[in-house]
């Protein structure tokens, strides 16, 4: 899935700015007709969460009505135009003029309608519904009653009742962009990277496959340019490689042709690289890796979940000056730009679904596993050509105490690898052994908390638990294993001697522990600490102020004590802890 693009042949509309809104808390939106206008709105920022912009509708959900106008731009007539909604979470309808364009349901991945048919050149009327309401139905899951619960009784009674553990952020959460493209043009193009020796190779595929094209890749030293039907390879001497230390990215053009005029053309960085499991290690460029990051989220004040780029900026700078070199994005598919500037600073993800909370019932499990195939194939297609992501992660702590959790991944991993046959798939557990889908899946990734919410208080003793599963998890399924979350709360400014709960010392103690404990297995591949950022939470008696405080920076983006701690052991990489 290709995003829109500037040039001679392309060009686009960011509608980012202020709308009107109007929530419909007795959903009488439909039946009135509000599709065609709103008749008392306020004004909102889009693209943000809008439960942090007003403080009366903080944990409302939706149904809420957003409603903007647009002129068509100069040189737009009699082209075909499409809107792109990058993330709306969670369902959106949408209507121009008042007709209906269509529907998505899904809060973090993008969708797009052709407008052609009802646009005008004057006074457009866009109007979308959004319904972020949580319903046992949807994925993520929340207000799921029954046995259910009893996996997390610790969530039964928070609110907003998620099956999860972050705040429900509902809205226009990134940019809504209307475009235009030739009316032959790509539709999508796949670039593949690879390694012969010290020779870098590049397979570009367009579609239409038919398609006479030509292909461009600017290096430091030397362009190349080849062309083609449907699909060229490139063969490059002595490669700039792409990886954390030296993020190269080279530049490929594709022009379409006509005999030998150009009727579309599409750019996009390139970052030369190859990612695999062998044995116990994960291999970049053939090379072992140890991943050091975080699992992360999309929070801020007041924007909520809503891309901001000046955070998403600061945040790489955060990560860049701790030494990390990897993160996770946990729960949900982050922003298209947040996964472009990890590709050019270098930083190795683990892309993940927004499949949090899954639990295995058979009532409804069909739509579960579509919806969460849904979700698979639109975030590789969305994420294909980053070379900053090194795996697919189907999901977060499922609940996979039932037979059937086996094989509802084995199906999303058979997609999975028919999509993308270049990356290692994973899920991450909360099961430990009893995660069965081990079996099959690339690498295991595996959250853990001894000494928090098991054995509180008791850093050592939990460490010990910790060594003596990984190893059990190890001898089970012999594969290659991430601890992908660990950590501890840490309530700024909390100080104790000895360390204790909810203590910054605390934090720092149990997180250097962890890492002892990591370091001394062979098959460990990476630690990500659980969180980079302290975030909004739904409010329950675990969650101090609606918060969970286990960020190595504070929600500000501020240090904790842990954050100089892991900076020693990161940027100095000596074994010794
Ligand atoms: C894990 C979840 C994560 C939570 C974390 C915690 O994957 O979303 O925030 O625990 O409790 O179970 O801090």
């Amino acid at each position: 899935m290709l995003y829109p693009i500037r040039n001679e042949y392309r060009q686009y509309l960011d509608l980012s700015g202020f709308w009107n809104f109007q929530i419909d808390p007795e959903n009488r939106g439909r039946s009135e007709m509000w599709h065609s206008g709103l008749d008392h709105p306020r004004p909102i920022a889009v693209p943000a969460s809008w439960n942090g912009q007003f403080d009366d509708y903080r944990d409302f959900l939706g149904p809420a009505w957003y409603q903007t106008n647009f002129d068509l731009p100069w040189g737009w007539e009699n082209k075909q135009v499409f809107i792109r909604c990058n993330s709306i979470n969670y369902l959106a309808d949408i209507w121009l003029n008042g007709q209906k364009l269509g529907n998505h349901e899904g809060g973090h991945l993008p969708f797009i309608f052709d407008l052609s048919e009802h646009i005008k050149s004057r006074n457009n009327n866009l109007i979308i519904r959004v319904d972020g309401q949580l319903a046992s139905d949807r994925v993520p899951p929340g207000n799921i009653t029954g046995s259910e619960l009893d996996f997390f009784p610790s969530h039964s009674e928070n609110f907003p009742q998620t099956q999860f553990d972050f705040f429900p952020y509902c809205g226009i959460h990134r940019p809504v962009i209307l475009y235009i493209k030739p009316k032959e043009a790509f539709e999508d193009i796949t670039v593949i990277t690879g390694l012969e020796g010290d020779k870098g190779l590049v397979r570009v595929a367009v579609d239409p496959d038919h398609s006479q094209f030509r292909a461009t890749l600017e290096g430091p030293e030397q362009t190349y340019t080849t062309r083609g039907e449907g699909e060229v390879r490139f063969t490059i001497p002595q490669p700039h490689l792409w990886g954390p230390e030296s993020p190269y990215l080279y530049n490929l053009l594709v022009e379409m042709l006509s005999g030998e005029k150009v009727i579309d053309a599409y750019s996009l960085p390139v970052g030369i690289r190859t990612i695999s499991v062998q044995g116990n290690q994960l291999l970049l460029n053939d090379k072992p890796i140890y991943l050091k990051g975080f699992g992360r989220h999309e929070d801020f004040p007041v924007s909520g979940r809503g891309f901001n780029p000046p955070v998403a900026i600061k945040d790489f700078s955060l990560m860049k000056w701790i030494g990390a070199n990897s993160f996770r994005t946990s729960h949900y598919p982050y922003a298209e730009q947040v996964m472009s500037l990890a590709d050019q600073r270098g930083f190795l993800v683990i892309d993940e679904t927004p499949a949090v909370g899954l639990f295995f019932n058979t009532d409804g499990l069909d739509r579960r596993l579509a919806l969460c195939k849904q979700y698979l194939r639109e975030l590789i297609l969305r994420d294909k050509n980053h070379p900053s992501v090194i795996a697919w992660s189907l999901a977060n702590e499922p609940h996979s105490t039932r037979p059937e959790a086996k094989s509802f991944f084995q199906e999303l991993y058979n997609l999975g690898v028919s999509l993308d046959a270049t990356r290692p798939f994973t899920l991450v557990s909360c099961m430990g052994v009893a995660e069965e889908s081990f079996k099959f899946l690339d690498f295991m990734c595996l959250n853990r908390y001894f000494g928090w919410y098991q054995e509180s208080g008791q850093i050592e003793r939990g460490s010990q638990f910790l060594s003596a599963e990984l190893d059990l998890l190890y001898e089970k399924f012999q594969k290659p294993l991430i601890l992908t979350e660990f950590g501890a709360d840490a309530v700024p400014g909390q100080h104790a001697l000895p360390p204790e709960m909810f203590s910054e010392e605390f934090q720092t103690v149990f997180i250097e522990a962890y890492i002892q404990v990591l370091r001394s297995k062979p098959y460990v591949i990476g630690e990500h600490i659980w969180n980079f950022a302290d975030f909004k939470t739904s409010q329950g008696i675990t969650r101090m102020g609606g918060y969970n405080f286990k960020g190595i920076f504070t929600r500000n983006r501020r240090p904790k004590l842990a954050a100089h701690r892991l900076r020693d052991i990161w940027t100095k990489e000596s074994e010794e802890i």
